[in-house]
């Protein structure tokens, strides 16, 4: 039986880019085939548990805006929640969702509390899997909300917070591989520090590589064939945040074996607080072979903050599309919105139209990045801007044969002198202004 919470909605449908329903899908048809292969199992998209069912619209300067009868404490507010939860996820027919054990379940006054109401709302959406086509993107562990997190979870200073944080995600591994989750995510939120005068590097680099061997380990002995996927982030709440970015997480992976085992999840607004564009990241994560999944959201690019918006730009979502679809497509990953609406937005309707908007925004990207891969052109401008290196003396270069004091005879003797070429990015970005 239907909470009632969304009215009488049923699946929202597609009426083409003509339409001028407010909750209709105008470019995203699941069904449509773009590389060969249909739309839904392109973009794989998951809603948040976090930002639309637990997320309440407060900020640092005013409490909750948004009402929702499931806002409580108890089990049954947990399984209302799971309720609506599942009809939001039917409406819009995202095939996947994501949560943290914090969104799902009751906070306990203890781990093993915690643990029996985690493992509760596991078999609750076990039964509503079972009986609608939802499942499960990513599972995780919330070790950055609750006051025993402040300093760190495997980075604090104190070892009982880390056996209580390495036993919690035990706990949300195991949910997640008994959920079919297809990847289990870690999120360093406190992994960081507020000041580095009382914090000692050196221990917390330790303290979290022991943390992701054990959490490796674990997925081995349990037969989980999920990613583990970091997601990075450069700072909020912390001042500095460990994952700072893609490059940071490489580093942290090689330092501690793990470059073969482990992968990343980028998120728009993450990539654009530390410095760089999403594209940039996902690129960076295509190069190094540790590209797993997305969170699309976008930030204010005014406010500087981690605002967690549902996308609305076409172009920055291309690009995105398009080095995922050069890194080899989502494969276990997918598109989780990780976005929550604007404290104004009261709305059970505003609720849909954001997660609509923002598969219709990733729809036309996506298309419009099949279109540049189909096309070519970008590929064999930047292939042809490289060509030197694909035979003779670019090989001999890399071949590891010669030494500097070779390559000062090579120099001399074929009196090289480059003749500097144009890089043309104008031209590059107008050949991208054709498909977006
Ligand atoms: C926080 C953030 C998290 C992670 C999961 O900025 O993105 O919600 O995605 O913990
Ligand atoms: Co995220």
């Amino acid at each position: 039986m239907s909470t009632g919470f969304f009215g009488d909605i049923g699946r929202i449908p597609f009426e083409g880019a003509d339409s001028d329903a407010t909750l209709a899908f105008r470019h995203y048809d699941p069904d449509e085939l773009v590389l060969g292969k249909r739309l839904e199992d392109h973009l794989r998209f998951a809603a948040a548990y976090w930002h639309s069912l637990a997320w309440s619209g407060g900020d640092p300067f005013g409490g909750p805006t948004l009402e929702r009868p499931w806002f409580g404490d108890s089990m049954a507010d947990a399984k209302l929640k799971a309720d609506v939860a599942f009809e939001l996820f039917e409406a819009l027919g995202v095939p996947y969702f994501c949560f943290h054990d914090a969104d799902v379940r009751p906070e306990g006054g203890s781990f093993a509390e915690n643990t029996r109401n985690l493992e509760e709302m596991v078999d609750y959406f076990g039964q509503k899997m079972a009986s609608s086509s939802v499942k499960l993107l990513w599972g995780t562990a919330n070790l950055f909300s609750h006051r025993r997190f402040m300093a760190g979870a495997a980075t604090n200073p104190d070892p009982d917070v880390f056996a209580f944080s390495a036993a919690t995600i035990k706990t949300c591994m195991d949910a997640t591989h008994k959920l079919g989750g297809e990847n289990y995510v870690l999120w360093g939120g406190r992994e960081g520090y507020e000041s580095l005068l009382n914090t000692d590097l050196a221990r917390e680099d330790a303290q979290a590589g022991r943390m992701l061997n054990l959490v490796v380990e674990h997925k081995h002995k349990i037969g989980f064939k999920g990613a583990i996927l970091i997601e990075p982030k450069p700072q909020e709440p912390t001042k500095h945040q460990y994952d700072y970015d893609v490059a940071s997480v490489y580093g942290f992976l090689r330092r501690h074996g793990l470059e073969k085992e482990v992968q990343v999840n980028i998120e728009q607004g993450h990539a654009i607080l530390a410095g760089h564009s999403f594209e940039h990241e996902i690129a960076l994560a295509g190069a190094l072979d540790i590209f797993g999944s997305i969170d699309m959201n976008r930030n204010d690019y005014q406010s500087g903050w981690d605002t967690d918006q549902f996308p609305n730009n076409v172009p920055e979502v291309a690009l995105a599309y398009y080095y995922i679809l050069k890194a080899g497509g989502l494969t276990s990953g997918g598109t989780n919105f990780d976005a929550r609406l604007r404290r104004q937005s009261l709305d059970p309707a505003d609720l849909l139209a954001a997660h609509v908007g923002g598969m219709d925004i990733c729809a036309r990207g996506l298309k419009a990045a099949a279109r540049m891969i189909e096309d070519g052109a970008l590929e064999a401008a930047v292939a042809s801007r490289y060509s030197g290196w694909d035979d003779g003396r670019g090989q001999k270069l890399l071949s590891g044969d010669l030494s500097l004091d070779d390559i000062v005879a090579l120099v001399e003797e074929e009196d090289i002198n480059p003749a500097p070429r144009s890089g043309q990015q104008e031209i590059f970005e107008n050949l991208v202004n054709r498909y977006v």
